[in-house]
């Protein structure tokens, strides 16, 4: 009976404290949980735990639809959602067809992207010092064998390349995590046609980025200021 009474006892406070981590969220919930849960994490701590909290999301187009503003003129926009300018900064971009953000970086713990609407295709990068490059003579030799003599090593000028490392594609629904320790990334609209929705959260805020305008040139980098379309719905006046 005492058994009984200790494993009922057990397993109500499991489930008290799984309740705490299950079921639905919607966005306002998710928005007031947001800063309280991520004040007590670690930068470490946050990764998965976050992810769990962004997988319990349940959005729905008409909790969201007052953060849509498409730009056809621009590649896309940034529409700030909610922030505590503490802990983190949630924003709603929407992609015009077949646009792409610059590779970036992400001055924060982490970047949580989900797909609302369409699907994005994301490139990973790594930025790789040149080595130096390793010349080899190759000249027949007796006998008609190959032989290399090797040449003094030459370093290339310049500095860095960026390696794409991963392409993936994802749909409505997914979930991706960046950190600059896994390396950068752009973002692009798969679609000539339809614009694309997706919800993004940065740990903690920040205020500017790094970006590579040329392709695969690692040695040239501009910091932008992030700058909204949108804050809480209102067009931004310029
Ligand atoms: N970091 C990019 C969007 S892709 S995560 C930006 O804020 O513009
Ligand atoms: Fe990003």
């Amino acid at each position: 009976m005492e058994d009984r009474q200790g494993v009922a006892r057990l397993l109500a406070l499991v489930t008290y404290n799984m309740g705490d981590n299950t079921g639905i969220v919607k966005l306002d919930q998710f928005v007031r949980e947001l800063g309280p849960r991520l004040s007590k994490l670690s930068a470490a701590e946050k990764k998965e735990s976050i992810l769990q909290f962004y997988n319990r999301l349940e959005v729905s187009k008409a909790d969201y639809a007052r953060y849509v503003h498409p730009d056809p003129s621009q590649k896309y926009t940034r529409n700030l959602v909610s922030t505590d300018d503490s802990t983190y900064t949630l924003l709603l971009l929407v992609w015009s067809p077949s646009m792409e953000s610059p590779i970036h970086d992400h001055p924060c713990d982490g970047c949580w992207m989900r797909i609302l609407e369409g699907n994005l295709e994301e490139s990973r990068y790594v930025l790789e010092e040149n080595k130096d490059s390793c010349h080899f003579a190759v000249e027949a030799g007796e006998n008609g064998a190959i032989v290399a003599e090797e040449r003094p090593r030459v370093k290339s000028p310049g500095g860095s390349t960026l390696r794409c490392t991963t392409k993936e594609n994802y749909e409505e629904g997914s979930i991706a995590f960046i950190e600059d320790a896994m390396g950068y990334h752009k973002i692009r609209n798969t679609s000539d046609s339809e614009f694309a929705v997706s919800l993004h959260l940065y740990s903690p805020p920040f205020d500017q980025c790094k970006f590579w305008p040329s392709q695969g040139n690692g040695d040239v980098s501009l910091t932008g200021n992030v700058c909204f379309h949108s804050e809480y719905g209102e067009l931004v006046q310029r």
